[in-house]
């Protein structure tokens, strides 16, 4: 009998476990809502945008700015001194990675110093933030309150993931190979196409075919990567993460052209079910677990990195951008609405690392950032969410200096190049306020060299400098921190 029983009774265990749990999340999240006092910051961004450094410091630079206030002097709760303590706490999931801030500072400010390594795992923080409430009934009633600001970090490639969750093989195979005809992709692909093309009704259909297909269209994904675009899908073919092995079938698949008379059926089947395993058991508990329930979104976006890899990357990006961001609930957020339909209610558009350019060049760099993301944000704003746009720099690594270049004396960034020893002046060039026309991209003359963190020793006490970080923080969380 309990060669009969033993296993299905097992599975109901589980099952009766894995829904208790899931209750137990639901029933801690629902009471953190009621009490207005935890704030999810989803850190959108696409891969190497900035967004472990920017963790990082928003982090160190909250915990210092207690006692160094000149820190963040446009996040109202610190200048107005009503910030009392700020201090890493243990989260409800202890299952999942904490976020290595300790690992990401000490690099930061060692000697040599450098930047953290790419993500290749999910991890998370917890910042608890104790303050005084900003006059009125709030400070008669309680003197002291704590904010708790979670912070999730993750690998930019995997949230490229996200807009599969919605697509069926068929649609997601649809707008792939869309794409497909567009350069420089469709030079790309001419391996995987031909591959795809040879498939006749009699192509054998054993995990040989599959194999080589998955293996080809990985190669294309690369191939993408090197030329500086980012729509690539799956994320996980691109960076698999440390826990699932490549080994799994759902780790091999690729997209078909639309469904044709003597298509090869039995290949579609499977290539589907592969598809559909892999946003089942992938792609929706890193939304579910990770995503959905954000209150406030900070959109890294790499702005200058785009400019340098030339049309095709910036057009590709702002595909990007805009799948991506559809993926999450955007809305106005009530207080019961807040508790049991959470939303995202406010979207701040930071261009990173604005430290490459002098600080003449912001306001373009954050005209071309608003004329990226418009449609995105337009979307947003739609939905009744408030958005925003900014040029930050969560690490400065340069100053602003004055220099010669070709005979002129022009405004210049002055910093410690990756692979040198002494700092040097740069003139990076004149960033557009709008996307270059097709003639002006030929005269465009980018130099944006890799800086590294430079002269932060005192960081560990005195916080680490930014560009704009206290206003960044100052509309995702001042309202929150009143
Ligand atoms: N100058 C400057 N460079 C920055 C800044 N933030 C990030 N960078 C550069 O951008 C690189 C990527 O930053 P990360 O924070 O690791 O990017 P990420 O989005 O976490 O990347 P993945 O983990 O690969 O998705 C760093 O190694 C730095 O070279 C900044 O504020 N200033
Ligand atoms: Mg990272």
């Amino acid at each position: 009998m309990e060669r009969w029983f033993g296993e299905p009774g097992r599975q109901v265990e589980r099952l009766v476990a894995g829904a208790t749990e899931r209750l137990g999340e639901i029933a801690t999240d629902v009471l953190e809502r009621a009490s207005e006092r935890t704030v999810r910051l989803a850190i959108t961004g696409l891969s190497r945008s900035g967004k472990t450094v920017a963790a990082t410091a928003i982090v160190h630079d909250l915990l210092r700015a207690v006692d160094h206030p000149e820190l963040l002097p446009f996040l109202s709760v610190v200048s107005e001194r009503r910030l009392a303590g700020a201090k890493l706490v243990e989260r409800a999931d202890l299952h999942l990675p904490t976020f290595p801030y300790r690992q990401s500072l000490d690099l930061l400010t060692g000697e040599p110093p450098d930047w953290p390594e790419s993500t290749d795992r999910i991890n998370r923080s917890r910042l608890a933030l104790r303050f005084r409430p900003a006059g009125g009934l709030a400070r008669l009633a309680r003197d002291r309150v704590s904010l708790h600001l979670d912070i999730v970090d993750y690998p930019g490639e995997w949230l490229l993931d996200l807009p599969m969750l919605h697509q069926s093989f068929e649609e997601w195979s649809r707008d792939v190979f869309e794409r497909l005809d567009r350069p420089p992709r469709d030079r790309l692909a001419g391996d995987f196409l031909a591959f795809v093309g040879s498939l006749g009704p009699a192509a054998s259909l054993g995990d040989e075919t599959i194999g080589r297909g998955a293996d080809l269209y990985r190669r294309f994904l690369h191939a993408c990567a090197e030329e500086g675009l980012t729509l690539l899908q799956p994320g996980r073919f691109v960076k698999p993460g440390r826990e699932i092995s490549e080994n799994a079938p759902m780790m091999a698949f690729f997209p078909l052209p639309a469904r044709q008379e003597g298509d090869p059926k039995p290949l579609r089947v499977l290539l589907e079910r592969r598809y559909d395993a892999y946003r089942d058991h992938i792609v929706h508990p890193l939304y579910r677990d990770h995503f959905a329930r954000s209150d406030r979104q900070v959109v890294l976006v790499d702005v200058l990195k785009a400019l340098a890899g030339g049309p095709h990357a910036l057009a590709d990006m702002r595909d990007a951008l805009t799948v991506i961001l559809r993926s999450f609930d955007h809305g106005s957020a009530g207080w019961l609405r807040r508790i049991f339909a959470p939303r995202i209610d406010r979207v701040l558009f930071a261009a990173t690392k604005c430290d490459h350019v002098p600080l003449e060049q912001y306001r373009n760099l954050q005209q071309l950032l608003e004329e990226m993301i418009t449609h995105a944000s337009g979307e947003i704003r739609f939905e009744g969410a408030r958005t925003k746009t900014a040029a930050i720099a969560a690490v400065r690594c340069t100053e602003n200096v004055l220099g010669e270049h070709d005979g002129k004396t022009l405004p210049m960034v002055r910093g410690l190049p990756e692979g040198r020893t002494e700092k040097v002046a740069l003139y990076p060039g004149e960033v557009p306020p709008r996307f270059p026309s097709p003639q002006a991209w030929g005269a465009m003359n980018f130099r944006f060299l890799k800086f590294l963190p430079y002269g932060l020793r005192h960081a560990e006490t005195e916080g680490l400098p930014h560009v704009g970080l206290d206003h960044t923080l100052e509309f995702l969380l001042g309202d929150r921190l009143r």
